[in-house]
């Protein structure tokens, strides 16, 4: 793939944050909420490929991709392009009101590129959580129950009904009210913990869902491929098969949330593919539209179409532009070989953190697929140990890189696609360094 992003190199001009960092920080906590963090303090002014640059001239390596989102990289020139010739001609149209072709052109790239060979539908909306919550509605209507399964280091997202959805009430929920009933969590697949073979830790949720839900009542079960937030959680061989034929079995519809890991991430289109595992419905988000806002329900189409008419919908879901940008995406995600790109990066990334996990014994695990990988940080006694102040140290070093974990004991890494070798050792070179100086300080 070319981009700039080719020519774009690291650097550190001024302490982080830098001056002019340091006085919108200033405005910022006059002006926004105190809720929203900071996590690294600099303001972005531009990004581009696998590089972003600050206000204060910083250019950065971009370990993170906005969580998962610029997964082909920023300002992916087609996007832009896309995005561009889309605003000029029509921003908005509610679709229920008056349609418009690249919605209909976005869902049938969905509907082909999603796992199986089955007949599918799509709907668009807003937001990874609107997408949970809408694949919830079909789910529900389709069987006629209330149940609504998900399991243990999940997330979700940020609504009433997605925050009762993930596994950590702090920060999402707590002291937010009442959460919404008839949400059960069970036991997740979590190797290094459980030790289980995918079988028996099948057996185990499935055992939990009937003991604690029953079957006859449990509409859905909500499960990420890999555990994005959870900390990039890959469950035993064969445990999401298991899961979906026992859901086959029961009449329970099996949702995926690959709003993390779908959209080439994981050196597949879909995790749930490079897993064995052929969804009921899929939910799409962050990658899909190259940063624009746009999620997406991709499902049987019995299980789409047995949604009552005006049952699902809202002012801005597929949006125009956003489609538009999403066709880009996917036109790429079909185009180029992008699964051997996420198998470039997972091997280097896997090979420079397996030498740390040599040096460093905090190192508990590097574990994960493709450009979506990570290591567990446990001390000599077992206990988790902070991944935040890893990052933070290759922040001021000009490498963005992001926490996970119910502990947050997960350093994790979602470079885009298109980042180079250099730009990756480099990056590495940096997370290498920072542990040296944490673990010495
Ligand atoms: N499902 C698997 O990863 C979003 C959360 C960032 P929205 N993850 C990043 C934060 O702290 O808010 C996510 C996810 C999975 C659902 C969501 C929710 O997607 O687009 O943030 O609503």
């Amino acid at each position: 793939m070319t981009d700039t992003a080719q020519t774009t190199v690291r650097s550190v001009v001024t302490e982080i944050p830098g001056p002019k960092s340091k006085q919108m920080l200033e405005r910022k906590a006059e002006a926004v909420s105190t809720a929203i963090p900071s996590n690294l303090p600099v303001f972005i002014e531009s990004a581009n490929g696998a590089t972003f640059t600050d206000v204060d001239g910083n250019t950065f390596i971009d370990l993170g991709c906005g969580i998962g989102v610029t997964t082909i990289g920023h300002t992916n020139e087609a996007v832009v392009a896309a995005v561009r010739e889309q605003v000029g001609r029509l921003t908005h149209s509610l679709v229920g009101q008056t349609p418009y072709e690249p919605y209909v052109r976005a869902a049938e790239l969905l509907n082909e590129l999603t796992p199986g060979d089955h007949k599918k539908k799509t709907i668009f909306v807003n937001s990874g959580a609107e997408a949970v919550e809408n694949g919830v509605k079909f789910a529900r209507k389709y069987t006629g129950r209330r149940g609504v399964a998900v399991l243990d280091h999940g997330y979700h997202g940020r609504t009433a009904l997605t925050g009762t959805m993930n596994f950590k009430i702090a920060p999402y929920a707590n002291g937010q009210g009442p959460t919404v009933s008839d949400v059960f969590h069970a036991p997740n697949s979590y190797p290094l913990h459980d030790g289980l073979d995918g079988a028996a830790a099948a057996k185990r949720t499935q055992w939990y869902l009937e003991k604690h839900v029953g079957v006859e009542d449990l509409a859905c079960l909500v499960v990420e491929p890999i555990q994005g937030e959870g900390g990039f959680i890959v469950p035993a061989d064969g445990y999401l098969p298991a899961l979906q034929e026992w859901c086959t079995k029961n009449g329970v519809v099996m949702i995926a949330d690959e709003i993390q890991s779908g959209v080439s991430r994981t050196g597949a289109t879909y995790a749930s593919e490079l897993l064995g595992w052929t969804p009921d419905v899929v939910l799409t988000a962050k990658g899909i539209a190259g940063g624009m806002p746009l999620a997406a329900v991709t499902g049987r189409a019995e299980i789409l179409d047995a949604m009552h008419l005006n049952g699902v919908g809202g002012t801005f879901g597929g949006n125009p532009v956003s489609c538009a940008a999403a066709i880009a995406v996917l036109e790429q995600v079909k185009s180029l070989d992008l699964d051997s790109e996420a198998k470039r990066i997972e091997e280097a990334l896997v090979r420079r953190l397996r030498e740390m996990q040599d040096k460093y014994s905090v190192i508990a695990e590097v574990r994960g697929r493709g450009a979506m990988i990570g290591v567990e940080l446990i001390d000599a006694d077992g206990e988790p140990v902070a991944a935040g102040p890893f990052a933070a140290e290759a922040g001021r070093n000009g490498v963005m890189a992001l926490t996970a974990g119910a502990d947050g004991n997960v350093l994790r890494f979602l470079p885009s696609l298109i980042i180079t070798n250099e730009q990756l050792e480099e990056g590495m070179d940096v997370i290498d360094a920072a542990f040296a100086t944490v673990l010495n300080s």
